[in-house]
């Protein structure tokens, strides 16, 4: 199949998950075609079945605010028609699948017929999904979408319950490439940041207030406090990031705690994690805490959204309360103390990963998805 992809490029779990659906297509031998504003930043060099075409924004003296929108729209009208698309696949509802309704529209005029898919990921839905002053326009471009999915199913309730949605949604669950998320020896990296051995807590996200970072800070004190030998790595960068280390100075737990800032490869990182934190207010699905299980890391997160169905509590990590930081800090506590109960976890986790989220279960399942859609919309001769 020729695949068109659209995605936000550089910030963003729907990003990574559209870039590395798009690698993992082109493995497979179908033609893909990434159309952003700049090139996807897991992409890596562009290779034999991947293209990038990178949408351009005027600014044009009257234009306050440069109508993005229009110009993807543009693009994709282009790319479907010279590259001979035979599906667009928009990640993340707006402004993405708006553009690809609208360029459906314009190609259609010229006897060209293009399917739309859109895949929900969470804020599109969670937050700007229900803010009125874009709520029309999200249920519009979700309902005239040929086919939708969404990463979990908690967030196919969510839809349903709080946009005027009236189409169908397929749960497509988020995946890993698990021969590449995997636990690697880091055996030098680990003795540079843990001279004296310590066991490492690990926390990844954009440090958006969403992911409460200061909560990771607070839960790493306590155990500090009562003289657990820990450091922690706080990956990721965003607002709160700030706040988490202004508590961390205030705690007196900053020479332990390392931030290092936007980080890739993660799994390496992840390759010397003991336990992962997430006591996030609101995760669809929580694409960093799968990334930690394939690395064999337990998770300690909050229980919310998606992530009771990516963790399975007692048997791949723990999930505890909203704002728990006291319940969280057991099980960390319980984690770091117990080996036996440690290895089990993170043995249970990684073989999770492996066998229910990888790559080779979940993308086909995908390529299913656009036959379905595209069969379905083909216009009668
Ligand atoms: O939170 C982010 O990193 C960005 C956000 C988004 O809407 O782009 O991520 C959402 O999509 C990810 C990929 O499907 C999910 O793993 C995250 O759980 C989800 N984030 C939230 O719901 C807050």
């Amino acid at each position: 199949m020729r695949i068109g992809i659209t995605c936000y490029p550089v910030y963003g779990g729907s990003g990574v998950v559209a870039t590395e659906l798009g690698k993992a297509l082109a493995a497979r031998g179908h033609e893909i075609h990434f159309i952003a504003n700049s090139m996807p930043f897991r992409l890596g060099p562009v290779s034999e079945n991947i293209s990038f075409h990178e949408v351009n924004v005027n600014s044009y003296p009257l234009f306050e605010y440069p109508p993005y929108t229009l110009n993807l729209t543009s693009k994709l009208v282009d790319v479907v028609r010279y590259e001979k698309l035979d599906v667009l696949h928009m990640h993340y509802a707006i402004p993405h699948a708006t553009s690809a309704v609208l360029a459906r529209q314009i190609l259609a005029k010229d006897g060209i017929h293009i399917p739309v898919v859109t895949t929900l990921h969470g804020t599109d839905i969670t937050i700007v999904g229900q803010d009125p002053s874009f709520a029309p326009v999200v249920a519009y471009s979700i309902n005239e979408s040929d086919g939708v999915t969404a990463v979990s199913q908690y967030l196919k309730e969510e839809t349903a319950n709080t946009c005027e949605v009236c189409t169908d949604i397929e749960v497509i669950p988020n995946f890993i490439d698990s021969s590449r998320f995997r636990r690697q020896m880091k055996d030098h990296f680990k003795a540079a940041l843990c001279p004296n051995g310590e066991k490492v807590l690990v926390h990844v996200s954009n440090f958006r207030p969403v992911k409460r970072a200061t909560e990771v800070v607070q839960i790493f004190e306590k155990l500090r406090g009562e003289g657990h030998p820990v450091k922690l790595l706080l990956v990721g960068d965003g607002p709160d990031r700030i706040p988490a280390e202004h508590l961390a100075r205030e705690l007196g737990v900053i020479e332990d705690i390392r931030f290092l800032g936007k980080q890739e490869p993660v799994e390496e990182i992840l390759s010397i994690a003991d336990v992962f934190l997430m006591p996030s207010g609101s995760e669809t699905f929580g694409l960093a805490a799968l990334e930690a299980m394939a690395c064999s890391v337990p998770v300690v997160a909050s229980n919310i959204g998606g992530i009771p169905e990516l963790i399975v509590e007692g048997e791949t990590g723990f999930m505890c309360d909203l704002g728990d930081v006291d319940g969280m800090t057991d099980r960390v506590r319980a984690l770091l103390l117990n080996e036996d109960l440690h290895a089990r976890m993170a043995a249970a986790a990684r073989k999770r990963a492996s066998e229910v989220f990888d790559n080779d279960v979940v993308i086909p399942r995908y390529e299913q998805y656009y036959q379905r859609v595209i069969a379905k919309s083909q216009v009668p001769a």
